[in-house]
C-alpha cells in the first residue's frame, strides 16, 4: 500500500442551520459510527478526529429578508473556517463531516485563504444534485444550503461573501458541478450569467461519467489543490435515502465509485466536505456506510489491484 496517503483530520460540524429538515446535525455521528476513521486508518492514513465544533442551536424560524438564520449560519461558518485554517496550516487534509451544505462556505473560504497564501491553484469538484447557486432575491426557501456556491463567488450578504477577507474566496470558473438535476429557474439563470461549468445528469447520461469527471478534472496539474465538496443527494436516493432532499434520477453506485477512483487517480485531492447526511432519514445508517465506502475510494481503495 502506497504510504503516501497524506494525513487528514475530521472536522464535526453537528448543524443543519442551514438545512430545510432537521437531522443533517447527526450527520458527524452517524459517519463516525459507519466507522470512517477506521476504514482511512486501514488504508494507512494517519487520522486525528478533532471532534465536534461548537454552535448556535437552531432556532427553526422562518426566512427574514430572504434568509433563514443568517446569523447562526455565519457564526457556524466562522468557527469552521477557523478550524479548516487551523489543519491546512498543520499540513493536513480536511475533512469536514457535515451538517448541512451551507457549511461549505467556511470550509471552502478557508481552503481559499490558504491557498492564496500558498500559491496553490484551487479547484472546486461540486458533487450534488443541486447547484447551491440561489441568492436571497431568488431562493424559494430561504436555506442557506442552496446559496453556497453563490455566496462563495460573491454573489450574497457580506457577512458570508466576506467571510474570509474583502473579496469573494473563489470565482465561478474554479468551481466545477457534478450530477445536477435540481436547479431553480431564476437559479439556472445565474448559473448561466455566471458560466458556472456545470455537468448535469443529461450529460452524464449522453457522454457517461468518465467524460463528465474527465472534463471536470481538465486543466488540473502538480499546483492544484482539489476541494471536493460531496453532498450525499448526489447519489441516487435509491442507494442514500439518509438526505433531507432527494431528487430522483441521481447517480448510481458505479458511477458514484468511478468519480472517487477518478479524483484518487490525480493524487491532489487535499480537501474535503461529506454534507447533509440526514440519519433520521436513513436505512439503518446504510447511506453513511455507503459514504465510508465512496471515501475509502477517494483514498485509493480501487476494485482493480492496482495498490
Ligand atoms: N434549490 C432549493 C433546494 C435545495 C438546494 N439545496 C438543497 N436543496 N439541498 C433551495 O431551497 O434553494
Ligand atoms: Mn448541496
Ligand atoms: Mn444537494
Amino acid at each position: 500500500m502506497s504510504n503516501r496517503q497524506p494525513a487528514v483530520s475530521l472536522i464535526g460540524v453537528p448543524t443543519d442551520i442551514g438545512a430545510g429538515a432537521r437531522g443533517a446535525g447527526l450527520g458527524p455521528e452517524a459517519l463516525r459510527i459507519a466507522g470512517l476513521a477506521e476504514a482511512l486508518a486501514a488504508r494507512g492514513v494517519d487520522v486525528r478526529d478533532c471532534g465536534n465544533l461548537d454552535g448556535p442551536r437552531n432556532p427553526w424560524t422562518p426566512p427574514e429578508q430572504g434568509y433563514r438564520h443568517l446569523d447562526e449560519v455565519v457564526e457556524w461558518n466562522r468557527v469552521l473556517m477557523d478550524a479548516t485554517y487551523a489543519e491546512l496550516q498543520d499540513g493536513r487534509l480536511p475533512i469536514m463531516l457535515g451538517g448541512d451544505h451551507c457549511l461549505g462556505i467556511g470550509s471552502i473560504t478557508a481552503v481559499a485563504r490558504w491557498c492564496r497564501e500558498q500559491g496553490r491553484d484551487l479547484r472546486v469538484l461540486w458533487l450534488d444534485a443541486h447547484s447551491d447557486f440561489n441568492t436571497s432575491e431568488v431562493t424559494p426557501s430561504g436555506n442557506v444550503h442552496g446559496m453556497p456556491v453563490a455566496c462563495l463567488c460573491g454573489l450574497g450578504p457580506d457577512a458570508l461573501t466576506r467571510l474570509g477577507g474583502d473579496s469573494p474566496a473563489i470565482c465561478p470558473q474554479q468551481v466545477r458541478q457534478i450530477g445536477i438535476r435540481s436547479v431553480d429557474q431564476e437559479e439556472k439563470r445565474l448559473i448561466k450569467q455566471h458560466k458556472v461549468d456545470v455537468y448535469d445528469m443529461r450529460y452524464i447520461d449522453e457522454a457517461g461519467m468518465k467524460r463528465a469527471v474527465e472534463a471536470a478534472l481538465e486543466g488540473i496539474d502538480g499546483n492544484t489543490h482539489l476541494h471536493v465538496s460531496f453532498d450525499v443527494d448526489f447519489l441516487d436516493p435509491s442507494i442514500a435515502p439518509g438526505v433531507g432532499t432527494t431528487v430522483p434520477g441521481g447517480v448510481n453506485y458505479r458511477e458514484a465509485q468511478l468519480v472517487m477512483e477518478m479524483i484518487a487517480d490525480t493524487g491532489r485531492m487535499g480537501s474535503l466536505d461529506i454534507v447533509e447526511l440526514n440519519p433520521l432519514l436513513d436505512n439503518r445508517n446504510a447511506t453513511a456506510v455507503l459514504a465510508v465506502d465512496l471515501v475509502e475510494s477517494l483514498f485509493g481503495k480501487s476494485t482493480l489491484m492496482r495498490d
